[in-house]
């Protein structure tokens, strides 16, 4: 296996919480995973990454950790851990843990050792500091910087106890671990190490580029509503380079293994992605950029969503196949955890449910870099229809329903943006198949199934040769069979057509071009496929005869074609 395998492997994400339940608590499990590893294997995956499983109070699901080196009860114990990595492995399947260290949780025993006393060893773990001059401890505006957290309010919390503030720039059950202290870096390769010496295949680095803040703390330019943006002051930070090279040196150097290393970034940029996936530097693989996810951000914010513009969809994901063509390595995403579902974000999921699934899966998997697929994305799962806030489960969702308002926008504008974009359309229970809760649990899901699982299913999709599961198989035993998917170059093509996405990849001989129609009205696009054999479609049956050597490709709603010639 070579040192960059990953380039022609295929990520599957597993969200616990959602996958499948195998005790009737109505959370899914360890268990449930490993009863599930059959359709994993069925669609061709080569890595399971997980979401994370770690002993937490699930403030913000998982992401806030108590306890490192400990499986959360309700997913399980460790015995069922190494029971799913020994299953996964016998598969030939790699499995990548979330790697939370950008903060922990408040009931982790270094912040509850921290937040002891001012003169406590571990005090400097996090980020304390006291009210700003001039105001009373507590007050409002005391806040020792103006931040907003990204789960709504300031970024920093009251300790009643020593009179000092607390850094979270989520959660304020998620207090920021303090990176400039060495002991913290030390005690975190440490636990890395620990669970590489377990069998684990690498991680998947939780707000990886956020981990380096510009010393000495200070206000960001103000925001509506009071507080101010820190992000230019903590995003890609002085030091976050070293640091993850050190990281790499204390955890990965010495290793025989093969393992993947993927950052979460939001805000990087393409000039940050190069620094941070060139393998001559030694950081990670590759990143999470999150340009082409805000790209239907409105004016206030992600719960404002706009209208697709394709063409600078387009030009986002050109610019970073471009930029990271020589040195350094992308992944692809349209889904993930934190993401609305995509067939209903940019696809049509009324009219055109299963052409536009696979023509956006298509897209996305064909370009260079290494493809993610979320768990039920491959079975083209929606989002998820709540009308109303009781229906939420997400803290991101609930405390943007309360800021937005506070701001006096109207309800219905709020449900709207929130049924639009909010993490719970990622985080509804897979739909196995059309039973009560969709073969889920038996119990009561903690959050509700959405009720399309009675025809959009697993078991139904299972055995139809033209199912949006089986597209995805096709997908990736393409990119394992045809060297040119994941190492050939990219040329974007027809970069200004509003309805078309189209573009070519050349591998010395060969040649694949993609030509799909990102809309539901019939178009022609130019692009010359004269030689190429048709080796993807996604309309199956409804397939018209491609008219050869025409120089132009009639393309119905959401019609996608791959062409290969050698
Ligand atoms: O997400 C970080 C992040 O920047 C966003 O995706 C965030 O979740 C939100 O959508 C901002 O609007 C990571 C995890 O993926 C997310 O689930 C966690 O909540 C977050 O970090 C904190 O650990
Ligand atoms: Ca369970």
């Amino acid at each position: 296996m070579s040192d960059d395998w990953w380039k022609s492997a295929v990520v599957y994400q597993v969200y616990p919480r959602s996958f499948q339940d195998s005790n009737g608590d109505g959370i899914g499990d360890l268990e449930g995973i490993r009863s599930r590893l059959d359709h994993l294997e069925w669609l061709g995956v080569d890595v399971i990454w997980l979401s994370p499983i770690y002993a937490s109070p699930q403030a913000d699901n998982g992401y806030d950790i108590s306890d490192y080196q400990a499986i959360d009860p309700t997913f399980g114990d460790l015995e069922d851990f190494d029971a799913l990595l020994t299953a996964a492995h016998a598969r030939d399947m790699k499995v990548v843990m979330d790697l939370v260290v950008n903060h922990t949780s408040d009931e982790h025993p270094w912040f509850l050792e921290s937040r002891a006393s001012k003169r406590s060893p571990k005090r400097d773990w996090y980020w304390w500091r006291p009210p700003r001059d001039g105001f009373e401890p507590g007050a409002p505006g005391a806040e020792p910087t103006n931040w907003r957290a990204f789960f709504s309010g300031p970024a920093w919390a009251f300790d009643e106890e020593s009179g000092e503030y607390y850094l979270h720039l989520f959660h304020q059950k998620q207090p920021d671990l303090n990176w400039e202290n060495p002991e913290v870096r030390q005690a975190v390769y440490a636990m890395m190490n620990w669970w590489l010496d377990r069998g684990v295949d690498g991680f998947r680095m939780d707000v990886i580029n956020l981990i380096s803040k510009v010393l000495p703390l200070r206000d960001g330019e103000p925001l509506p509503g009071g507080l101010g943006n820190g992000f230019p002051l903590y995003a890609c930070g002085p030091r976050n380079h070293e640091f993850l090279q050190e990281m790499h040196r204390e955890v990965f150097a010495g290793r025989a293994g093969r393992f993947l290393t993927v950052g979460e970034t939001p805000g990087a940029t393409v000039d940050d992605a190069v620094l941070f996936t060139d393998p001559e530097r030694a950081e990670v693989d590759m990143v999470f950029q999150f340009e082409h996810v805000d790209v239907d951000h409105g004016p206030l914010g992600k719960f404002d969503p706009q209208p697709l513009d394709l063409v600078r969809l387009k030009a986002i994901l050109g610019r970073w196949q471009a930029a990271l063509a020589d040195r350094g390595w992308n992944s692809l995403y349209w889904d993930n955890h934190d993401q609305p579902r995509v067939v209903s974000r940019f696809g049509d999921d009324r009219d055109h449910w299963a052409a536009s699934a696979k023509a956006l899966a298509a897209v996305l998997h064909l370009m260079r870099g290494t493809p993610y697929i979320y768990q039920g994305e491959e079975l083209g799962m929606t989002n998820a229809g709540l009308t109303s806030i009781d229906d939420y489960r997400d803290v991101e969702s609930l405390n943007a329903y309360d800021e937005l308002r506070e701001l006096d926008v109207p309800e219905a504008r709020i449900l709207d943006g929130l049924a639009a974009m909010s993490r719970d359309n990622a985080r509804t229970p897979v739909q196995w198949d059309g039973s009560a809760h969709g073969g889920f649990t038996t119990g009561t899901p903690w959050i509700a199934v959405t009720p399309n699982h009675t025809w959009l299913n697993a078991e139904a999709q299972r055995e139809d040769p033209d199912s949006v599961s089986a597209f995805y198989r096709s997908l990736i035993e393409l990119r394992h069979a045809e060297p040119v998917v994941a190492h050939g170059t990219f040329e974007m093509l027809l970069a200004e057509d509003p309805q078309v996405f189209a573009y070519r990849r050349v591998l010395d001989g060969t040649v694949l071009t993609v030509v799909a129609n990102i809309s539901g009205a019939d178009v022609t696009a130019a692009v010359d496929v004269a030689h190429g054999g048709l080796v993807l479609h996604n309309l199956g049956e409804a397939a018209t005869p491609y008219p050869a050597g025409a120089g132009e490709v009639p393309l119905g709603p959401w019609e996608a074609r791959v062409y290969l010639h050698r």
